[in-house]
């Protein structure tokens, strides 16, 4: 058999053509030296070829229309949803139940996390996956998954889930065969001596300090340390191993033809590891993830990969594809150095840091786009933040930490700091979006300014802008008694609280209740943008100096997007906005401001238009 076609053509299209010469080419960079190329062709060949025979015409329609319309992910088309599927709907089928509601805000894109069987007691939240191709029994089944899928396709909505790259739980299959001896398994995984895991973990980072120290777990039966970056019970994945990569393209493909059409890459930046690295965004993860491209260009072209890489903004490009690579690694990713630096200045009342950030934002690839996002299902991560702050202002993360934290008398917010070993380390914040702003009860003018604030800034940004779930019903924390806690698997449990139906209800039967305020802003949020924040990406957006630094100001086109991080009222001058002596509107509550000296409320956000009253 020809490794190369599989025996017969059925990849002949010119695009096919590109993809399978892209797969051999960075095969052939990262198995050659260790012998592997040929297996590792022939392998993910079998796979490419046997999912594609499997894909349903329906989906093969699916991609024909993407093909015809390749950026229908690009600007601002899109807006996410993020969800637990048995915090939002109790399971797959309660999703579907509810796909109204997602309608009824904006939402086309629903990310729903892990839902596809997972280790038993602790999961880590379903990222400890023991079998990708099954469904986690009480959250539903295959045919429950089709029919979302297909009810989400005709509304237009596109369904995105995780795919846990990275690491398997260590009830997967392959683990217990592992655990048992058998060498093949033990291939899928990396095993040390304790003093080469000891080596390792000089230059290694740690995800949970707190809860998961170190890098690597003693498995009594090999004797030898297996590598698990994240909790002892997620293995990781020893892509080295040809196999491993051609068994998750398959997992991946075999997803891709239930009718999902975009994976969250979970832990994109950390498949491959490099001793005396930190072993995240090697040149080889690189190439990996551009084989997950080619396998999807070749066998499901409509289908979206998402990076899920926590790194500083600088790390991100590469994992959109540069130069030559242009349009061959991931079409989304995740913007959380924005969303920190957001926080950030939230706390410090300054925003120089964000400034700084859109000033120096990459330029994307054609045929990308970011997750912009103010609050997820994980912690506000600070690491990102550290290679991106100088060191002034070192002190001002520390303050940020524990003013979100929940350590600091006379803070507004209600937080939780997460997995910081000692008072001075600084790691995350968790806690829901209302918490955290302190917007306490429905007229709470300044909580709700800010939680205002916070959400304009998402959607001026020029990426897709994702709600977390909850967050559209400004719902708070979840109970976190000592009872609670004892059965949280870590603190970020407290920005995971079951959707609130009874929210749900206020939205339309009290409209001054918090959560119908919450649910008219984000919907009003989306209205707007869609129609008048069209700039393309993130780097065409250009900073406006005011002098006055807890002020972030931008120019998003002909508008101009302005928000006031401080608690201070302030004047402003529109010989600073070059708008002088014309009249502003703003978009978003339509207050207009015709005097020279604008007055800024605090916490406030504006999406500004130049006003002429002959074409109102
Ligand atoms: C991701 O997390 C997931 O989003 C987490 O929910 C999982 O626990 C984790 O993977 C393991 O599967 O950096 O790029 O700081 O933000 O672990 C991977 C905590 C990650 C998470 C971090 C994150």
């Amino acid at each position: 058999m020809n490794a190369r076609n599989g025996g017969d053509n059925c990849f002949q299209s010119p695009k096919q053509r590109k993809a399978l010469q892209q797969l051999e080419s960075r095969l052939a960079k990262i198995y050659t030296e260790r012998g592997a190329y040929e297996l590792a062709l022939r392998r993910l060949i079998e796979v490419a070829h046997r999912r594609y025979k499997d894909r349903s015409p329906e989906l093969k329609k699916l991609d024909a229309q993407r093909a015809e319309n390749p950026t229908w992910f690009c600007g601002n088309q899109l807006m996410a949803y993020s969800t637990y599927v048995d915090k939002f709907g109790r399971d797959l089928e309660g999703v579907r139940q509810k796909v109204d509601w997602l309608l009824e805000l904006g939402v086309n894109y629903l990310h729903l996390l892990p839902f596809l069987k997972m280790r038993p007691g602790k999961s880590d939240g379903g990222f400890a996956v023991e079998n990708f191709l099954e469904i986690e029994p009480s959250l539903g089944n295959h045919q429950q998954l089709e029919s979302l899928g297909k009810e989400l396709r005709e509304n237009g909505i596109s369904l995105c889930s995780d795919l846990v790259l990275n690491h398997v739980a260590d009830t997967h299959e392959w683990a217990t065969k592992a655990r048992n001896g058998d060498p093949s398994a033990q291939a899928f995984f990396y095993w040390k001596t304790h003093e080469e895991a000891c080596r390792l973990e000089e230059s290694l980072a740690q995800i949970f300090p707190q809860t998961a120290p170190g890098n690597f777990v003693y498995i009594p039966e090999t004797g030898k340390y297996v590598w698990s970056t994240f909790y002892q019970y997620q293995w990781d994945l020893n892509y080295s191993n040809p196999e491993v990569l051609a068994s998750m393209a398959d997992n991946m493909l075999g997803l891709a033809n239930l009718g999902v059409e975009v994976f969250r890459l979970d832990s994109a930046a950390f498949l491959w590891k490099r001793a005396g690295t930190n072993c995240m965004n090697q040149p080889e993860c690189h190439w990996l993830l551009q084989c997950f491209r080619a396998m999807v260009d070749l066998v499901a072209p409509g289908v979206l990969l998402k990076a899920e890489a926590i790194v500083p903004t600088a790390e991100l490009p590469p994992y959109f594809g540069l130069n030559e690579d242009e349009g061959r690694e991931c079409h989304l990713a995740y913007q959380s150095s924005l969303m920190a630096g957001a926080w950030f200045s939230l706390a410090n009342q300054n925003t120089q840091l964000l400034r700084k950030q859109i000033n120096e934002m990459p330029e994307m690839p054609s045929g990308s786009n970011w997750i912009c996002y103010i609050r997820c299902h994980d912690d506000i991560g600070w690491n990102v933040l550290k290679p991106e702050i100088d060191s002034a202002q070192h002190a001002q993360l520390k303050f940020a930490s524990a003013f979100f934290g929940g350590q600091m008398a006379g803070s507004y917010a209600n937080g939780l700091t997460f997995q910081a070993n000692s008072p001075d380390a600084v790691h995350g914040t968790n806690g829901m979006l209302s918490d955290l702003v302190g917007w306490k009860y429905p007229d709470d003018l300044s909580g709700y300014s800010r939680y205002k604030l916070m959400l304009s800034l998402i959607f001026s940004l020029g990426g897709i802008p994702m709600i977390y779930m909850g967050d559209e019903l400004a719902q708070p924390n979840a109970p976190s008694t000592a009872e609670d806690q004892a059965r949280w698997v870590d603190s970020r449990d407290l920005h995971r609280p079951a959707f609130n139906d009874l929210a749900r209800h206020q939205v339309t039967e009290e409209p001054d209740s918090r959560a119908a305020r919450a649910f008219r802003l984000i919907k009003h949020l989306r209205q707007i943008q869609k129609s008048e924040l069209t700039a393309i990406n993130t780097s065409a957006l250009q900073i406006i100096d005011t002098g006055l630094d807890s002020l972030l100001v931008f120019h998003h086109e002909d508008k101009i997007c302005l928000f006031n991080f401080s608690a201070q009222s302030l004047i402003l001058n529109k010989s600073r906005l070059n708008a002088s002596g014309k009249t502003l509107r703003d978009l978003i509550e339509g207050r207009f401001f015709d005097l020279d000296e604008m007055l800024i409320e605090p916490y406030d956000s504006l999406w500004l238009i130049r006003y002429d009253a002959s074409n109102s």
